[in-house]
């Protein structure tokens, strides 16, 4: 019987195991710009003897316009790719894969992190009732998101292209691959769901109109680099980011089908309320994930089923026996390093301390210890 501890091949990558870290937001990265600290923490949980058999690196801004939080990195300048490098050589020398999160957070940002002050953008001029994390002066403070102004059909092809340069700097800076953020009420997700995307051309109104966006990126980026070495993220019900979407079942699986022929390496699917409630529904019927897999294998999508949200060994043994292929771990592994040696071995986690998550120094970040 297959476990947590086999080795899989995901698109182009050997993996060692089907433990995988999580992306996760730290808000360590001033400037933008990988630093020495983010070298130690991603190393740290790089061997796969004892650490993940794939890291997903936190979400990384496409370019200055996609940025919705102080200190997150990105990878739209040489000295990003630069400093990124650093890491990948780290982790491949510890012998772990590595891939990059592409992010654009659309209306999920703040004038005073955007060029120039500018409004964010979005699919439409919908404001998120949702907060945004800035530092000031050293401090986080949570804050309301900006307005945002609606893109005009026009700009799409560019924000296509900030894609897939960002998808090619990647591979520059020595990524195994990347995955494209979907999930979580981010650009991406605010043009499939309905609540914010009121748009009334090629982009908004049906099912088909509003998953085009998505798949255009993932096309372009698939097309840039190679598809065996693109994953993407999606999180059918999440409130996260203020979106809704009353039909997420057809929503959803109509996503995963069109996804099907271009032979990603994996679907990653957040399931429930990201970081909360894993049976947390919108519309008026539980969300059904065997029937997206189904929708998915039914299109002849051939990618590796990668699930999160709330995951311990026993829930991992179940979804592993159960068809999925790789199970993503978040807050674990924040807390602990080895935690794939720790999963096996069945020896106890160390707690994770939230009040060190978003922001601060190595404390809370590199200091905690792996098994002796
Ligand atoms: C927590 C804080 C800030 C951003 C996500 C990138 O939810 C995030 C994120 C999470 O995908």
């Amino acid at each position: 019987m297959t476990t947590l501890f086999d080795s899989l091949q995901v698109g182009s990558l050997q993996l060692a195991n089907r433990v995988v870290m999580a992306p996760l937001t730290r808000n360590r990265a001033p400037g933008a710009l990988p630093t020495p600290a983010m070298v130690t923490y991603y190393t740290q949980r790089a061997d796969p003897e004892n650490g993940a058999g794939l890291i997903v690196s936190e979400a990384t801004a496409i370019t200055h316009q996609a940025q919705g939080y102080s200190d997150v990195p990105g990878i739209w300048t040489d000295e990003q790719v630069a400093g990124w490098k650093k890491v990948t050589d780290s982790v491949h020398a510890a012998g772990g894969k590595i891939v990059l999160q592409l992010w654009h957070v659309g209306r999920i940002s703040h004038v005073d992190l955007q060029p120039g002050g500018q409004a964010p953008v979005a699919p439409s001029a919908i404001r998120a009732n949702a907060k945004t994390v800035l530092i000031r002066d050293g401090v986080p403070t949570f804050e309301d998101t900006s307005m945002p102004r609606a893109l005009t059909l026009q700009e799409l092809p560019g924000l296509v292209n900030d894609y897939r340069h960002a998808a090619r700097n990647s591979i520059a800076a020595g990524f195994d691959g990347v995955e494209v953020h979907g999930a979580n009420g981010y650009l991406l997700d605010q043009f499939l769901r309905a609540n914010a995307n009121t748009r009334t051309d090629a982009y908004g109104g049906s099912i088909e109109n509003r998953a085009r966006f998505l798949l255009e990126v993932t096309t372009a980026i698939a097309q840039e680099i190679g598809s065996d070495r693109v994953g993407i993220r999606l999180s059918p019900v999440t409130p996260a980011g203020d979106v809704e979407d009353l039909q997420p079942q057809a929503l959803f699986n109509y996503v995963v089908a069109q996804l099907a022929p271009l032979n990603l390496a994996y679907l990653h699917v957040i399931e429930g309320a990201t970081g909360g409630a894993r049976d947390y529904a919108q519309g008026d019927k539980p969300f059904d994930y065997v029937e997206l897999y189904t929708a998915y294998r039914s299109a002849d999508g051939k990618a590796a089923w990668m699930v999160n949200n709330g995951y311990d060994l026993a829930l991992a043994s179940q979804a592993i026996a159960n068809g999925a292929d790789l199970v993503a771990f978040g807050r674990p592994f924040i807390a602990n390093p080895d935690l794939t040696r720790r999963l096996r071995e069945g020896a106890p986690l160390n707690t994770p301390d939230h009040t060190t998550f978003y922001g601060g120094d190595e404390k809370g970040y590199t200091d905690y210890p792996a098994l002796a």
